[in-house]
């Protein structure tokens, strides 16, 4: 890294941050309108080459989600430019969502003048304070130089394992004022790896899973983020270690590969002897790293990653792709696990035959199961998949197999509900090439829906299809098991979100009949423009959860 030279720049405080971000890759920003931001579009479009893109949005919800979205898609920093005060905290959410996630979100924001600061200004409030407990960083640029310095210093925090979202505000005098600084050359590849790990724990780790009868591994986003999916191959097939996935370890290792399993996982706590965890908390979507007798090994790419309501038998730390290769260099002798992953392969196969009437249910009103089974066979191996709901989008995690790493964008561990438009923006600015496709609940697509309009403005053509059944499903069944009644969970019966999306200037129909709704798939996927498919769905039908929440 200390060989990179750095470039003194002159300019006004808004290129020389922009600057700093694009050394990192950054091409894009996804914003929304603020006199205080002026200097950051002016050099975008006047002061930088090759120009960077503006993708200017409805909402800056949508404008932090799409950025967040960007970060998952490319591995670089994904960033949001928001106008002082209310265009900040408008944000917070998506911050809050790229925290839980670690992805590198870096926000840049407006700020009311220094030299009148406390006076009063339009707009003035200290972002710092509320910005620090969700970020890695967050600080205000002082000086004209620090816009290039600060920039570029929380662009590399946010890359640092483990990573996660940094904020910079630029006072309105900082910003339009002119000076030089200096902007750090960067090579990304820099920037994607962490600390190495302690070797004897990686061995020990590896020790285990060969001595094991019954082991598997379970790779999160933080594998992907670290660009460690062909590691985490090489380990897999050196050991033969079954693989689960979640969130961006979706693809890591494809969904067709001998050693991927997905509809197994429930049998790791009844028959697994050793479960190793890569790249993800054992949070609530892990049964909390609690998995029946197992011992667990938990590789996490910082130490701060360690969870402290579990005592894994050895939790190497460091450079994930250094870990996994470990794992893949051992040499000793390890026990057979083919009839482990024969038992599992036939358990797999059982569950996929038990579902086949589920996903081409003919049943009037249309279960959502069905939709599912309709897109399964029409989705690229590549395709991206937004996904933005309850328990549609549950469904989605269940039958929509991922084969390529970096093309699943759920709302994580915070599941935060309203960043589909947002992710759908992101995916089609990062693949201009492939299929996106967003899967949104009806109670979450009126989140962001309005973005729909910035999809037509920028022609970013992607197919919605939206789960509806009319209620806040998610919320509506365990209230109903609960309490017997429910209350505030009921939307419009068969709303035209379609007819939204018509409005907006894009295309879409409603589907009523099963048969239809692979034609009408096909349509969208066809159509070249935003399309949504709006698709009435049995509200009487309740993803069967066994995860426990809390
Ligand atoms: C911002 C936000 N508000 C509320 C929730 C709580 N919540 C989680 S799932 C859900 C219901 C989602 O309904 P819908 O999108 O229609 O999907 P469905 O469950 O009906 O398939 C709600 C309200 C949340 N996760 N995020
Ligand atoms: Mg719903």
């Amino acid at each position: 890294m200390g060989t990179r030279v750095n470039r003194t720049l002159e300019g006004h405080g808004g290129t020389l941050a922009m600057e700093a971000v694009a050394a990192f890759g950054v091409g894009e920003i996804f914003t929304l309108s603020g006199g205080h931001i002026f200097p950051f579009y002016d050099a975008a479009v006047k002061q930088m080459e090759p120009a960077v893109r503006i993708v200017d949005v409805r909402h800056e919800q949508t404008a932090t989600f799409a950025a967040e979205a960007m970060a998952k898609l490319t591995r670089r920093p994904g960033v949001a430019v928001l106008t002082a005060g209310p265009g900040i905290t408008n944000g917070l959410s998506a911050v809050t969502a790229a925290s839980f996630n670690g992805s590198p979100l870096v926000v840049l924001g407006g700020r009311a003048p220094q030299a009148r600061w406390g006076a009063g200004s339009l707009q003035e409030f200290d972002h710092v304070p509320v910005l620090a407990p969700i970020t890695k960083l967050a600080a205000t640029a002082t000086s004209v130089a620090d816009c290039a310095a600060l920039t570029h210093r929380a662009a590399a925090t946010a890359m640092r394992p483990h990573r996660g979202p940094v904020f910079v505000d630029f006072p309105l005098d900082v910003v339009f004022a002119h000076g030089s600084g200096e902007v750090p050359e960067v090579d990304i590849r820099d920037h994607l790896h962490g600390d190495d790990p302690d070797p004897d724990e990686v061995r020990a780790a590896a020790e285990l899973l060969a001595a094991a009868e019954r082991p598997a591994i379970i790779a999160g986003s933080d594998v992907w983020w670290a660009g460690a999916h062909e590691a985490l191959r090489a380990a897999a097939e050196a050991l033969r270690i079954p693989v689960f996935v979640n969130g961006l370890g979706r693809g890591c290792l494809p969904a067709d590969h001998e050693l991927a399993f997905s509809r197994t996982r429930g049998l790791l706590k009844s028959e697994a002897d050793v479960v190793c965890v890569v790249g993800t908390p054992l949070d609530f979507r892990l049964s909390f790293g609690s998995f029946g007798s197992a011992r667990v090994i938990h590789m996490v790419d910082h130490p701060d990653q360690r969870a402290s309501h579990v005592a894994p038998a050895v939790s190497p730390a460091g450079d994930l792709s250094l870990v996994l290769a470990g794992v893949a260099g051992f040499a000793g002798s390890r026990v057979d696990h083919d009839p482990w992953i024969a038992r599992l392969r036939d358990a797999e196969a059982a569950a996929v035959a038990a579902d086949e009437p589920l996903l081409a249910a003919t049943t009037d009103p249309i279960k959502p199961t069905r939709i599912y089974g309709e897109l399964r066979r029409r989705l690229d191996r590549d395709a991206v998949v937004v996904c933005d709901g309850g328990d549609f989008v549950s469904y989605a995690g269940k039958y929509v197999d991922s084969f390529t790493p970096g093309c699943w964008l759920d709302p994580g561990p915070f599941g935060c509900l309203g960043g589909g438009m947002g992710g759908a923006i992101a995916a089609r600015v990062a693949h201009p090439d492939r299929q996106v496709v967003v899967l949104l609940g009806d109670g979450a697509a009126g989140f962001s829906l309005m973005d729909v309009d910035t999809l037509v403005r920028h022609q970013l053509p992607v197919v919605m299809v939206v789960g509806n059944n009319g209620i806040w499903g998610l919320e509506k069944h365990p209230m109903q098991h609960l309490y017997g009644y429910d209350v505030a969970a009921d939307l419009q019966t068969a709303c035209r979100y379609d007819e939204v999306v018509r409005a907006l200037g894009g295309a879409g129909e409603t589907v009523t009949d099963p048969e239809q709704v692979g034609p009408a798939i096909d349509r969208a996927l066809a159509s070249g423009v935003p399309y949504l498919v709006n698709v009435l769905t049995d509200p009487s039908d309740a993803y069967p959860r066994s995860s426990n929440l809390a």
